[in-house]
């Protein structure tokens, strides 16, 4: 399959926007090929390009959580990144963070000034990465964190007919107003993946498992995609529905918002315990589960599916992502994004950096997904 052909192909199924589904022809080497569109009926080509990418990809895509606007122990300096240190390449998949932005903050809660991050979405795309976002968005009732789950009830009150409702809607208009400036040279909009209300089996955020009723979460899911498409004809985001860690697929669908408000499937993952190695044969094996589970689902439903976030604080098994590798490897996940290298945290990282002795293991790691 030639580069120029799937061009081709992601034109042609780009200009047939709303298609669901069509198998390329049989009489060339394409078969394998499926040409297929993403929930959002008026997405942008360039959106539907993505999807195409994503969904026909075989190589597992690296990804790494503000990679190009800070790293361990360095802030916004020119063409670094801890991932190309260590590796020799940017990353296929660069991780963005917006919370902060239903502020009108011009800095996120990462300390990554919004309009850097703009300019590194747009470097990120020029050398044919893709961009993903989260949104730790503010508690709107205690006006705290989103970590702060001292109060339930902060979904059903920016639902329709809450009494957070209306601020709610200035919130995503500030969002909206932000992803659509996101421009490539050509001032096309640059695809985005849109990861809202992740690790929702979790109940560590507002919108967390114990915080709102399945059909509460439901419900926001599909209001912000509504209300971001329909109403503010954002067209450029892919969304992704990600939860934490899941024994089976009922919890993982639990609360599913539907086929047609979501465009891939994926979890976040992160190893934990004092015990390295027992937390490692643990995190490997529910890895392994959950991949095990998402994989033949997602293939069902014609969705990509990805590990969204992940990570071992500190890299402190100098195998981990050989390990890693040896499980994610076999299957078709579509990129793993590895979470961030914080720049004034000493142990808050979760790639290597230049020098560590973990760096060999995760060079041959992203080697490995090259060949
Ligand atoms: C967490 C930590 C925090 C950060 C948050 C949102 O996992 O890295 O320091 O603020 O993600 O990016």
């Amino acid at each position: 399959m030639s580069k120029h052909y799937l061009t081709a192909l992601y034109a042609v199924v780009a200009s047939l926007g709303s298609l669901s589904c069509v198998q390329s022809s049989s009489n060339d080497n394409s078969s394998q090929i499926q040409a297929v569109s993403p929930t959002d009926s008026l997405a942008t080509a360039e959106t539907v390009a993505l999807f195409n990418r994503l969904y026909n990809g075989e190589k597992l895509l690296v990804g790494h959580q503000d990679d190009l606007s800070y790293g361990h122990s360095w802030y916004e300096i020119e063409g670094r990144s801890d991932m190309k240190e260590t590796t020799g390449i940017y990353p296929d998949v660069c991780g963005w963070e917006f919370g902060g932005l239903e502020l009108g903050d011009p800095v996120n809660i990462d300390s990554v000034d919004f309009n850097n991050m703009r300019k590194h979405m747009q470097e990120t795309h020029r050398m044919g990465g893709i961009n993903t976002m989260t949104w730790h968005s503010y508690n709107l009732i205690t006006g705290n964190n989103c970590w702060d789950v001292s109060v339930n009830g902060v979904v059903s009150a920016i639902l329709p007919d809450g009494p957070k409702h209306a601020q709610y809607l200035k919130w995503l208009d500030r969002f909206a107003d932000f992803v659509s400036s996101i421009k490539d040279d050509n001032d096309n909009l640059i695809p985005l993946l849109f990861r809202p209300y992740h690790e929702l089996t979790g109940s560590w955020f507002w919108w967390g498992r114990d915080l709102c009723s399945v059909e509460e979460y439901k419900s926001l899911w599909r209001m912000t995609y509504n209300y971001l498409t329909q109403e503010k004809g954002v067209h450029n985001l892919l969304y992704v529905y990600s939860t934490s860690n899941f024994n089976d697929t009922t919890l993982f669908f639990e609360r599913y918002p539907g086929d047609e408000f979501v465009d891939l499937l994926g979890f976040d993952i992160y190893q934990y315990g004092e015990d390295l190695a027992l937390a490692q044969q643990d995190f490997l094996k529910q890895l392994k589960l959950q991949a095990d589970i998402l994989s033949p689902i997602a293939k069902e439903k014609g969705k990509p599916w990805a590990v969204c976030e992940a990570g071992l604080e500190s890299c402190l098994i100098d195998n981990w992502f050989t390990e890693l590798g040896k499980v994610l490897a076999p299957t078709d996940a579509r990129y793993i994004l590895f979470w961030r290298n914080a720049r004034d945290r000493e142990n808050h990282f979760y790639i290597p950096y230049e020098g560590h002795s973990a760096a060999p293991d995760f060079k041959a790691f992203v080697d490995n997904t090259r060949q």
